[in-house]
């Protein structure tokens, strides 16, 4: 039993303390005067939940009265959950992922980590901004084995990077879908997600509801981010959110031409994809994704190619067909698509390597508002304005595998 009641007194004359008020007049473990609603007065030692309330008076007096003031102090309460925690995004590693773990590690006071190499776009950014390359994870789960790690722009098991311990996971921020292959943990997490265009708008929200400024480069890596998972705050993603920190990130950056630096960026994503090999290509940015249904279960992989000039990857469609087999067949995958989308012109044509594909693909897009019916080639379906795989391409798959698609093969 607790540490409550103790000794009884009746004594009139004594003011029963209040807890709350006037910070530093007592000591913990003072005794305490309750009055009954008998008028008895009773004496007894502070009870261990009054000592911790107690210890924590003056910063709780401090907090409420800069509430309302100028010099709120929300710096009080932020919590030390993730503090000298490893961040980490998701494998294939893009520009929201890197850009996030640097910006969580700066903000919550721990380590960046990159969870595979960089791809053209964020080293283009990088050494715009003047900002180091994250370690590699595999590294820092070894150097750093007391450290929790906090999961960024992911929280799915098939996009963790294998090295790491479900168990060390101590948070997630995230900006993705909470489908079925999510992390499961025996004990409670940090959990910071919200449905915003990138996990870089979060972090920066963050920082500003933190009061806190990024330093300029940090800011810089942020503000790319967004406009990399926006698709330049037009892709169909983009909240309110994202635009207002792009908006405040310019500001702090002093960019004055975003749309030059967005151009620049998508320019640098591009220029890799030339000397890159069709599985290569089809392997880049590559997510699976799980479905079980009474008429469906298997796993579909959808790669995505985000380039300023789609002519060039389409005219290379015959081995990127191929490539999509041979990888489908060696990852063990049910279907396996690849959308090429034209971030310029905000356009997509969908490559179909079988008939499974085929079949699924035309039957999710159909409709209006959906893709114009195909070319004379069967094995591409034009998507029209449909870029976005989290909001335009799983959706419409996810739909018609949940309204009882099943596929016969023809053998
Ligand atoms: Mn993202």
């Amino acid at each position: 039993m607790s540490d409550f009641p103790m000794d009884y007194i009746s004594e009139d004359k004594i003011k029963p303390h209040r807890l709350m008020r006037g910070a530093s007049s007592f000591s913990l473990d003072e005794k305490m005067y309750t009055t009954t609603e008998e008028g008895l007065t009773i004496k007894r030692n502070r009870t261990s939940t009054e000592n911790e309330v107690a210890k924590r008076e003056k910063t709780a007096s401090a907090f409420v009265s800069s509430l309302n003031s100028e010099s709120f102090d929300v710096g009080l309460y932020i919590p030390s959950t993730l503090e000298g925690s490893i961040f980490v995004g998701h494998l294939v590693t893009d520009m929201d992922s890197i850009a996030g773990s640097i910006g969580a590690a700066d903000l919550y006071g721990g380590v960046s980590a990159r969870a595979s190499e960089v791809n053209s776009e964020t080293k283009f950014c990088l050494e715009y901004w003047g900002m180091a390359k994250p370690q590699k994870i595999e590294d820092l789960v070894i150097d750093r084995p007391e450290a929790g790690i906090c999961l960024v722009d992911h929280q799915q098991m098939s996009q963790l990077n294998p090295c790491i311990d479900v168990e060390r996971i101590v948070g997630v921020i995230d900006h993705h879908a909470l489908q079925n292959a999510t992390i499961v943990t025996d004990r409670p997490i940090y959990i910071d997600i919200r449905p915003w265009g990138s996990m870089s708008t979060i972090i920066a929200h963050n920082f500003f509801t933190l009061k806190k400024v990024p330093r300029r480069g940090v800011a810089g890596m942020l503000m790319c981010a967004i406009l990399s998972d926006t698709l330049n705050l037009q892709g169909p993603t983009t909240t309110d959110w994202d635009k207002a920190m792009v908006a405040v990130l310019a500001q702090i950056t002093d960019t004055v031409d975003i749309n030059l630096l967005a151009s620049k960026q998508f320019k640098a994503k591009s220029q890799e994809l030339a000397g890159l090999t069709s599985i290569q290509l089809v392997t880049g940015d590559q997510k699976s994704f799980s479905f079980k249904t009474e008429h469906f279960s298997g796993i579909i992989g959808f790669a995505v190619i985000e380039t300023t000039d789609d002519e060039v990857i389409l005219a290379r469609k015959t081995e990127l067909l191929e490539s999509l087999k041979e990888n489908k067949k060696s990852k063990n995958l049910d279907g396996l698509f690849l959308a090429v989308v034209n971030i310029v012109d905000l356009h997509s044509n969908l490559l179909m390597c079988d008939d499974l594909e085929k079949s699924l693909a035309f039957s999710a897009f159909k409709g209006d508002g959906y893709s114009h019916p195909s070319t004379a080639d069967p094995s591409v379906l034009d998507l029209g304005a449909l870029v976005s795989r989290k909001k335009d391409f799983i959706p419409p798959i996810t739909k018609c595998i949940k309204d009882g698609f099943a596929f016969c093969s023809a053998e």
